[in-house]
């Protein structure tokens, strides 16, 4: 009895606790995915999440937290949409004394000013995406081309500078053109389309880096609609590990992804509930796994494995 009646204790408090969560949009199919989970993750631990969208704009997050504030949530998750800029609305959230976890990307401010940060190391996934495409490549002369993620994003900002480090002991290796192309499937295709006509009809391309994958995937897209064989003609590697690549890289048409986990509430959820019971401060830093997956992996598996898991 005397454990029964610490879970209902526990049960009744987790009912009391409003989460207030502010994404970024629904950009990407992770992202997407990260949505559907925290939800799932809030219902099965008894929290009222309050759900705020900002389509893209950092004045709707801090007006989204600022609404937190006033409303005396218990924690607000925030997943950043651009590094900068974060500084006021994190001092009024601790002076609130609400805890704030950062979900998926880094914010340039202070590390007192939020409790800790859930994500993946983002200059390493773009480290292991570099390295793959060298060996991949081997001697040969190789032209890069790369979508950027969103600008002024931590992702973007890490993504490509890992990579560069990744490719940068082969001067056969060259990036000749990158360009934003914001996170999303439609743009990743459109810019891909005016790298291939700037590239001979995309003859002197040999591969494409996107920042994720739906970008890879719009651009797979731009690549076929050019006569050329994404996955032989241009090697394809991107970042996240979504359903949608697996199946690309089963049908040959993509190489390379290195995964994200979509599940960042969890994590999340454990450093605030160890916080609420008695304080415990987290690691600043909780990180993510990151794995490489290519062709040789099984993807038509990885795919049946995941599809519909939040996707
Ligand atoms: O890789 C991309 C997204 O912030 C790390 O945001 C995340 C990135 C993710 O929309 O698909």
């Amino acid at each position: 009895t005397v454990a029964a009646l610490a879970i209902s204790a526990t049960a009744v408090m987790a009912q009391d606790r409003t989460i207030g969560f502010s994404q970024i949009g629904s950009e990407s199919g992770w992202r997407a995915a990260e949505t559907t989970l925290t939800r799932t993750e809030a219902e099965e631990r008894g929290y009222q999440l309050q759900f705020s969208d900002a389509q893209q704009r950092q004045e709707n997050q801090i007006a989204a937290i600022r609404s937190f504030i006033a409303q005396g949530v218990d924690a607000i998750l925030l997943a950043p949409v651009v590094a900068t800029g974060w500084d006021s609305v994190l001092q009024e959230a601790k002076e609130a004394e609400i805890p704030v976890v950062l979900l998926d990307r880094q914010v340039d401010s202070s590390d007192d000013l939020y409790l800790t940060a859930v994500g993946s190391n983002l200059v390493h996934e773009g480290q292991v995406a570099g390295e793959w495409l060298a060996n991949e490549v081997g001697d040969r002369e190789c032209r890069i081309v790369e979508l950027q993620g969103t600008t002024g994003s931590s992702p973007a900002i890490d993504r490509k500078s890992g990579f560069e480090s990744g490719i940068a002991d082969h001067a056969n290796l060259e990036i000749v053109r990158s360009q934003t192309g914001d996170f999303t499937r439609a743009l990743g295709k459109e810019v891909m389309e005016s790298f291939i006509q700037a590239e001979n009809g995309g003859k002197d391309i040999c591969a494409l880096y996107a920042h994720n994958d739906d970008m890879a995937v719009g651009a797979i897209q731009a690549i076929k609609e050019a006569g050329l064989k994404p996955g032989e003609d241009i090697l394809v590697v991107s970042i996240d590990g979504v359903p949608d690549i697996f199946q690309a890289m089963a049908d040959g048409e993509a190489n390379a992804t290195v995964e994200l986990t979509p599940n960042m509430a969890g994590p999340a959820f454990d450093a605030l509930e160890a916080f609420w019971a008695d304080g415990t401060e987290p690691e600043k830093f909780l990180q993510t796994e990151s794995k490489l997956f290519t062709q040789a992996d099984d993807p038509a598996a990885e795919y049946e494995a995941r599809k519909g898991l939040g996707y």
